[in-house]
């Protein structure tokens, strides 16, 4: 079956949709955002399961694990980075097998046991499949980026059929979140030159460790607080 590329402005996809029909065209088109409203649907079912177990803790635990939730779907233009960076078709079929992330959720946790706490609330609900688990609090990107990364497969009930759609959940703490925030920023700020970029680098890994002891000493005080 010949893939449909995705509809963006790269011209790939304009030499491939000049031969086209507009009914061609529009069915492309259609399927794309057939594609992201799974998507989308994928991302409500997601929160919907954390504000469930939010209500839960607050009801029978008298606490809140959860300070935010954030999601996001990813937007065309990163979604053909990612694909173009890859060498990977850009076409739809594309997208479903090989990306992992366009349907985002991210989680910001008030201490790291809550963070184990409600991934394993997440991974045990029956509709829930884990495909990849990458955890770097235990083990942190070189520079220095910490948080805990869940690919999920959950179903989406549509009115004639069950569709499967893949989910990343990010879950970390304020902390965590600032400091990756700041570190994005930084990332993809154009006029920064090399060599203040290198400097900024050697400052966001030292940031990094003192939110890594901010956690723990956080941590720490709240199991004082609770007996554990
Ligand atoms: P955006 O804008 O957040 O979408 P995979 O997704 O598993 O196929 P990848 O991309 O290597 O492969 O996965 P990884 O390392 O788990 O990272 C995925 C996402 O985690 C990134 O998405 C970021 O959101 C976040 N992330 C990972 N590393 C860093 C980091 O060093 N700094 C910050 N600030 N965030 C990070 P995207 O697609 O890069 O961006």
């Amino acid at each position: 079956m010949e893939e449909k590329p995705i509809i963006d402005k790269k011209q790939e996809a304009i030499s491939f949709l000049k031969n086209r029909s507009d009914s061609e065209i529009a069915a492309i088109m259609n399927d794309a955002k057939t594609l992201m409203t799974y998507y989308r649907c994928a991302i409500h079912e997601v929160e919907t399961k954390f504000r469930v177990l939010e209500e839960e803790f607050s009801l029978s635990h008298e606490r809140n694990p959860i300070e935010g939730i954030k999601s996001r779907l990813k937007s065309f233009d990163s979604i053909r980075e990612k694909l173009e960076r890859r060498n990977l078709p850009l076409t739809l079929e594309s997208i479903e097998k090989n990306l992992n992330d366009v349907a985002g959720i991210r989680v910001v946790c008030s201490f790291v046991d809550d963070i184990y706490l409600l991934a394993d609330c997440l991974v045990r609900q029956d509709d829930v499949k884990l495909i990849e688990k990458k955890d770097y609090i235990k083990s942190p990107k070189p520079n220095g980026y910490r948080s805990l990364h869940l690919i999920v497969e959950i179903p989406i009930f549509l009115c004639n059929e069950k569709k499967i759609v893949r989910v990343e959940v990010q879950l970390r703490t304020i902390a965590m979140e600032s400091w990756a925030r700041l570190e994005h920023r930084m990332r993809y700020k154009k006029s920064v030159d090399e060599k203040l970029l290198s400097q900024t680098a050697d400052a966001l890994l030292e940031c990094a460790e003192i939110s890594n002891k901010l956690d723990i000493k956080m941590q720490n005080i709240r199991n004082i607080i609770e007996g554990d």
